[in-house]
């Protein structure tokens, strides 16, 4: 994605009140169910309701990335915090969710640096208060101070305000819901918006066997499924759409090519759906694509740090090695 998009699309997760009705909402469905390959990027699955389910998902058995990713912090955070020289006075938070993975470092990063700051970066008013409530009381004496903003606007903001060493933390594979060339110029943009010294720690899905990728996104109880579902009832919602969510069903399949799971919403018949005043068909069978989870190797993780121009620090994986983070430092120019 160009750079601006890239900060929009993963900024925009999670997100709740200040997206109703947002007008490029409305531009990406109009444009996205107008093109011959229907699409529907997955920005907008972040509701307060996608929201939701997505707190659901991450409980889900099934759904392993964030219990492996968790395992690697419990296991790694001292050893995370140890490399960060001098310790940070600020760790940033990119898409904190509930932050429990994030609670993991800070306790940590306090160990060494007593008066770090906790810097959440996020579109979304509520979700701030949420994490920065949370925080607070796991850690009463902690500094945070949360940045309603676009990630590179906060970032900007915080480098003005002369915040100190940054850890920035792009956790949970969110990086893998970019198209390779747009989490390049995202991580790009992430380099460009950092001074030296400071680091980045980045969550990689890695590629494994395809069957535990399959119920991962498709896992038998359907709550990925009405993740997906929602963003038609989204629409209905905030764009005045008439779509029958009875008549699309969750698709979730392995392209090997890339390597990645993609999600797509296909109809169950032929009809017609209207949107904002406008009309559009669904053949029986039709695919809307709707997200995009990339899954990783090794190399792809080193190749995406040298073409961002940070220096790897070290690499973290789970005791099974599906998942690893990438503790990246901005050096010398
Ligand atoms: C937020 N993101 C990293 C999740 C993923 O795994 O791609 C979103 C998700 N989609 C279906 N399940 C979870």
């Amino acid at each position: 994605m160009p750079s601006r998009t890239a900060s929009l699309a993963v900024a925009a997760r999670p997100s709740t009140g200040p997206f109703r009705s947002d007008p490029r909402f409305l531009r990406d469905v109009i444009a996205g169910l107008g093109r011959e390959r229907k699409a529907i990027p997955s920005r907008w699955f972040y509701d307060a309701r996608g929201t939701e389910i997505f707190q659901e998902i991450m409980s889900l058995g099934a759904y392993y990335p964030t219990r492996v990713e968790h395992e690697i912090l419990e296991r790694h955070a001292a050893e995370i915090t140890a490399r960060l020289a001098g310790g940070p006075c600020t760790v940033v938070d990119l898409g904190a969710g509930d932050g429990t993975k994030t609670r993991l470092l800070l306790a940590s990063v306090l160990e060494h640096s007593p008066r770090a700051v906790y810097a959440p970066i996020d579109i979304s008013s509520a979700a701030l208060e949420n994490v920065s409530a949370r925080m607070a009381s796991a850690f009463p004496r902690l500094r945070v101070s949360p940045i309603e903003a676009e990630y590179f606007d906060g970032l900007r903001a915080l480098v003005r305000r002369d915040a100190g060493g940054l850890l920035v933390l792009f956790l949970g594979s969110n990086i893998g819901n970019l198209e390779r060339a747009e989490a390049v110029d995202f991580l790009r943009l992430l380099r460009r918006s950092l001074r030296c010294g400071d680091h980045v720690l980045v969550g990689f899905d890695l590629l494994k066997d395809v069957s535990v990728l399959q119920a991962a996104y498709d896992d038998h109880a359907g709550v990925t499924a009405a993740f997906n579902l929602n963003l038609l009832a989204r629409i209905n919602r905030e764009l005045d759409g008439d779509f029958d969510v009875r008549h699309f069903e969750h698709v979730a399949t392995f392209d090997p090519a890339r390597p990645a799971m993609e999600s797509w919403l296909r109809s169950r018949r032929q009809h017609l759906v209207r949107i904002a005043g406008r009309r559009f068909r669904f053949e029986a069978g039709e695919r809307v694509h709707t997200e995009i989870s990339c899954k990783y190797r090794e190399e792809d993780v080193t190749a995406f740090a040298a073409s961002a121009g940070f220096e790897e620090v070290g690499r973290y994986r789970d005791r099974r090695r599906w998942f690893a983070d990438a503790l990246w430092r901005v050096g010398e120019r």
